[in-house]
């Protein structure tokens, strides 16, 4: 009953487990080793030494039975998989977009998007930046300008619809230069880099008719779109009685290109797309994708998991499903507050994301307060997260400067019907612990620094 569920009641998840994958605690001697083996970076972990995964939630889902059976029915084909027919017509079904390029993941979908539409010395603005959509922004010759709402910076903030565009600041970049320097706008749903927060239908409507105004597109990184649409649906005016499919729909017509990371929302383990409406811009895509993953009807993915894939978007947008899935991030996040730990609020969408700064208030940011958190959470208990601050941020392609972004955060991403509740309690007590000992927590220093993306490989030795 999709109605019912907007009033606070109990939630339970809307399948029973089949088969179950074993996972072992280890020592803090072993985890010793193997965080300074790692170069404190989480990344570098082997994940048969951590105890309960909140790196990411991509591609780390648990596929339902009937996905796996998709997985049986791949027809391996080079050329017109009857399963790329079959993502391709779910996706215009649920997604609205007539044409769909498969690509190996959601950066493969930014890389061909971004050599197709942006030119040297264009500005592409969008609601906070994500590593690897600016990265190829950049690499195609762009620059990244922010114009998300100040609120989003601000981890305190209750704003409810904390992924929302200003358009002062979208006016002010026409005004500096100039509409025909600005291919398109990239704007997320379930913004990340934020927290996982919420952009309003209000705003998309507002930013559709900003775009029709100036002649610039929409492109849509929709890899969490459902989760966007639940608190759509939980806190927007008007939008209480529409389904999950409904807004879903509603939020992607509003747009006229998507990118997608297929290992998020629609739960396969690899896979993502290029979705458009033009026959023009689908052309160009088409005649790329053969160059970088595949032929167009597979690009970079087996037959199977367009299958896996075209089942798991049906799956992603049934209340049920998403319900559960709010309400165990929401869990863990109430967790933390009610032993006040200081964690990004509203509480997002796909992770709970600790202020790392006010945590670990002795260390200045040069000393990377949120990858020294994650490592001593790991430390502590086998818990594995990411950080999300200084150390993903970057340099300034021009300057080399380290940006220094407001919020320096470690995520703990909860990968879909993977974990139980008591999973969470496991580690909100492990986070509350290692708050109680915050001040014994080491700042960190950059050894090894890869050019680009440095979070992935960087490597660090403690001050
Ligand atoms: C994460 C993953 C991937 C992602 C995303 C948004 C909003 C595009 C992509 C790229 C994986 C990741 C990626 C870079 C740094 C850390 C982690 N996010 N847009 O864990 O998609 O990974 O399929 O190429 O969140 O948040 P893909």
């Amino acid at each position: 009953m999709e109605n019912s569920g907007t009033k606070k009641r109990a939630w339970a998840e809307p399948f029973k487990i089949k088969m179950v994958e074993l996972i072992e605690m280890t020592t803090r001697e072993h985890r010793l080793e193997c965080i300074k083996e790692a170069g404190y970076n989480t990344f570098l972990l082997k994940s048969k030494d951590v105890y309960i995964d909140l790196l990411t939630d991509s591609g780390t889902g648990a596929m339902s039975d009937r996905q796996w059976s998709g997985i049986m029915m791949g027809d391996e084909s080079y050329a017109g998989s009857r399963n790329f027919y079959h993502l391709r017509d779910t996706v215009e079904k649920y997604y609205s977009y007539k044409h769909t390029v498969p690509t190996h993941q959601g950066r493969g979908a930014e890389h061909i998007i971004s050599k197709i539409l942006v030119k040297k010395g264009d500005y592409v603005p969008g609601n906070m930046y994500f590593t690897t959509t600016r990265l190829h922004q950049e690499l195609a010759g762009g620059t990244f300008v922010d114009v998300i709402i100040d609120e989003a910076h601000d981890v305190a903030n209750l704003h409810p619809f904390k992924g929302n565009i200003d358009f002062d600041k979208l006016d002010a970049l026409v005004k500096k230069v100039g509409a025909e320097k600005i291919p398109y706008v990239c704007v997320a749903t379930a913004v990340n880099m934020a927290g996982g927060q919420p952009i309003s239908m209000e705003n998309m409507k507002q930013l559709r008719e900003w775009c029709d105004k100036h002649k610039i597109l929409v492109v849509h990184d929709m890899t969490r779109v459902s989760e966007n649409a639940f608190f759509i649906k939980t806190r927007e005016a008007g939008y209480e009685n529409k389904t999950i499919a409904e807004i879903v729909y509603e939020i992607c017509a509003l747009t006229d290109v998507a990118t997608m990371s297929a290992k998020k929302d629609p739960m396969v383990n690899i896979g993502g797309f290029l979705a458009m409406n033009d026959p023009k811009l689908y052309d160009k895509a088409c005649n790329l994708v053969v160059v970088y993953e595949g032929l167009h009807t597979y690009g970079g993915m087996a037959g199977r998991d367009m299958e896996a894939l075209a089942i798991g978007i049906v799956e992603s947008i049934q209340w049920d499903h998403i319900r559960a899935r709010e309400g165990q991030v929401e869990y863990l996040g109430q967790r933390l507050m009610d032993a006040g730990i200081p964690i990004v609020q509203p509480i997002g969408g796909h992770a709970v994301f600790l202020d790392a700064r006010t945590m670990l208030s002795h260390l200045p940011q040069e000393h990377f307060p949120a990858q020294a958190l994650a490592a001593a959470i790991y430390l502590q208990s086998g818990v594995r997260s990411m950080e999300r601050g200084a150390v993903s941020a970057g340099r300034n392609k021009e300057t080399g400067e380290n940006y220094m972004p407001k919020l320096e955060l470690v995520r703990l991403t909860i990968p879909r019907r993977v974990y139980t509740q008591a999973h969470m309690d496991v580690t909100a007590e492990a986070i509350i612990d290692v708050a109680a000992e915050a001040k014994s927590v080491k700042g960190l220093k950059l050894v090894y620094e890869p050019e680009l993306l440095r979070f992935f490989q960087g490597r660090f030795e403690e001050l």
